[in-house]
């Protein structure tokens, strides 16, 4: 490739289209820290910085999710045992002092041996937060494509649907995709971008480290934007 004249021939140190390298935005993950619990959606504290929250079935590997864009290995827990994460967790991001984002990890739903009322309970209390939230700006909802998207993850979609076209930022990730040939991954990612009607949908394994860097410059997108 020949350079333009005046142009240096190797890669300036220009910003990506995104506007953020990978390194920086696994540089700015990276900065994440526990901030607080919420038993209940009315201990949350409110917040100005744009929150994020990770969302879906029990089991679909938020807290990993969390842990692996964070590079921690221990800031969400994550677990065998479905039902881990029972109060929402937020995790600041950004330099200390300077906070420029919060991720949320949310407790997953759909959970068989979670007595029917708890259930309930629950579905109210995230479909609260998910329309009330103020400072909500982005839901990454988290799917394994093995088991598919679920009843309830469809009335999570319609939950937020008014909001997202009011501007909420919304990415599906099919976790677990260590666990999918090529093949399964595409049909996987096909079948999911029909179910989350125009939302981007992503392949991620936090064992094979797919799908990292590009939710992690995302997040900074949808937490910075320039315009
Ligand atoms: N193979 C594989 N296993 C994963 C991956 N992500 C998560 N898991 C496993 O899936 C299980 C559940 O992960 P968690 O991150 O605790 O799931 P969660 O969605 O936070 O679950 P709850 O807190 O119960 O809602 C754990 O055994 C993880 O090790 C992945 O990318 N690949
Ligand atoms: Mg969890």
């Amino acid at each position: 490739m020949t350079s333009a004249p005046g142009e240096p021939a190797t890669s300036p140190a220009r910003p990506p289209a995104e506007g953020v390298t990978a390194t920086q935005a696994m540089g700015w993950m990276h900065t994440a820290r526990f901030l607080t619990t919420a038993p209940k959606l009315e201990f949350l504290p409110p917040l100005e910085v744009p929150e994020i929250a990770f969302v879906g079935r029990s089991n679909a590997g938020k807290s990993t999710c969390i842990n692996t864009l964070t590079q921690q290995k221990r800031l969400a827990f994550a677990s065998k045992t479905p039902g881990r994460t029972q109060s929402i967790n937020l995790f600041s991001l950004g330099r200390q002092g300077e906070t420029d984002a919060v991720l949320a990890d949310l407790p997953g739903y759909g959970y068989a041996a979670v007595p029917k009322q708890d259930k309930i309970r629950w579905q109210q209390v995230m479909a609260n937060y998910l329309v009330t939230r103020e400072n909500l700006r982005g839901v990454v909802l988290l799917c394994d494509p093995r088991h598919g998207m679920t009843e309830l993850d469809e009335i999570l979609l319609e939950v937020i649907r008014p909001r997202v076209e009011e501007g909420l930022k919304f990415l599906v990730l099919l976790t677990k995709a260590d666990k999918l040939n090529r093949a399964e991954g595409a049909k996987a990612l096909s079948i999911g971008r029909l179910q989350a009607g125009g939302g981007e949908v992503k392949l991620f394994s936090a064992l094979k480290k797919q799908g990292v860097d590009e939710t992690a410059q995302l997040l900074w997108r949808w937490t910075h934007p320039t315009a």
